[in-house]
């Protein structure tokens, strides 16, 4: 794993055929090679080390993107509808910073309400491209886009986002490229890793480009440790599915009832952490290898840092970019920042 880095894979990228002239309109599929990614190298050597880890990409099986829908509509869980408020609020303004026949490649499947908002305001778009490493995901929710938005090509990329990947050429040859990262997620990473995924973008923005970002301020502790500890029980039930997910694909024997779900703000780090700690001292198995847990051991299944306004700023110029525009909510709870190359 590179070093302070959370998410991680290897990457090479593979081009799927041309389309065939005349066939149904499926978005056509950019794909990495999987067989680079060694996913079960990275969970044994995050369970090697201490305190043990794993990356949060792997709540994201079918049943962990169906529970963070749910987390998505949650009372105390503000993000999603804070940044979907800025984001029908400020479209108009977004889209003229943003110029016409822009080429939008966001980074994550591209399911979501604010992409929409963004394929019907941004001016005569040159092409989507979504880049999610969740293939299946990826190829409905473009199937999904490619139907409602027939005027505009949609190339999905299944790669890992973390990692330069090649872009596929639009017909039409774009303006600028706008990167566009909602939902915070960028808060998923540590520093060092945040400023390499935002290297990355800077590289893929290319000339002139432009990067769109959902950015989650910080705030009271108590609205935030809310926001992680729901009254229904669902960020527990995401959390303990990375178990299951581990289990089924990795052949691993997580007993998911032996352990619990915990989830707390750490001022120090300006982030929310996640852990599922183990009830009683316990043995796990997986690919031939045995992990100890004493009692109250915890793995980390997530961090979610979030910034100041200021922090935000000084981490993008450090990665090439310049904050030129910056929306919010009235509770200055949630950001998106648009930023140029500099
Ligand atoms: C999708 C990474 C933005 O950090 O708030 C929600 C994931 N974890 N509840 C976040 C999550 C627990 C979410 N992000």
């Amino acid at each position: 794993m590179p070093a302070g880095s959370f998410w991680a894979s290897g990457s090479r990228v593979t081009h799927s055929e041309g389309k065939v002239p005349g066939a149904p309109q499926d978005a056509q599929l950019t794909e990495q090679d999987e067989a680079v990614t060694d996913n079960l190298g990275e969970i044994l050597h995050g369970l090697s080390r201490s305190p043990k880890m794993l990356s949060p990409k792997y709540f994201y099986d079918e049943r962990g993107s169906a529970l963070f829908e749910a987390i998505c509509d949650l009372p105390e869980y503000y993000p999603t509808r804070t940044e979907l408020g800025i984001m029908r609020g400020h479209v108009d303004e977004i889209a003229e910073r943003v110029g016409p026949h822009a080429s939008l490649i966001e980074y994550g499947s591209g399911s979501s309400l604010k992409t929409r908002i963004l394929l019907e305001h941004l001016d005569r778009l040159a092409a989507y491209m979504p880049v999610d490493i969740s293939r299946d995901h990826l190829v409905a929710a473009a199937d999904a886009l490619a139907r409602d938005f027939p005027s505009i090509e949609i190339l999905p990329v299944a790669a890992d986002f973390t990692h330069p990947f090649p872009l596929p050429s639009p017909r039409i040859p774009p303006q600028r490229n706008l990167v566009y990262f909602p939902g915070s997620t960028i808060g998923n990473f540590l520093p060092t890793a945040a400023h390499e995924l935002l290297c990355v973008m800077h590289q893929e923005a290319g000339e002139n480009g432009a990067l769109l970002i959902g950015i989650d301020l910080k705030k009271d502790p108590a609205i935030l440790n809310r926001a992680y500890n729901d009254s229904a029980g669902v960020t527990a039930e995401f959390n303990l599915n990375m178990l299951r997910r581990i289990n089924r694909e990795f052949g691993a024997d997580f007993d998911p009832g032996a352990f619990r779900h915990r989830a707390f703000w750490n001022d120090a780090d300006g982030r929310i952490e996640m852990h599922l700690v183990s009830r009683k001292q316990q043995i796990v198995r997986l690919g031939g290898r045995e992990f100890r847990f004493r009692p109250d051991e915890f793995i980390v299944t997530e961090y979610s840092h979030k910034y100041s306004p200021r922090q935000f700023s000084a981490m993008a110029e450090r990665a090439g970019f310049r904050v030129v525009d910056a929306w919010t909510d009235a509770n200055h709870w949630f950001s998106v920042q648009f930023c140029l190359r500099r």
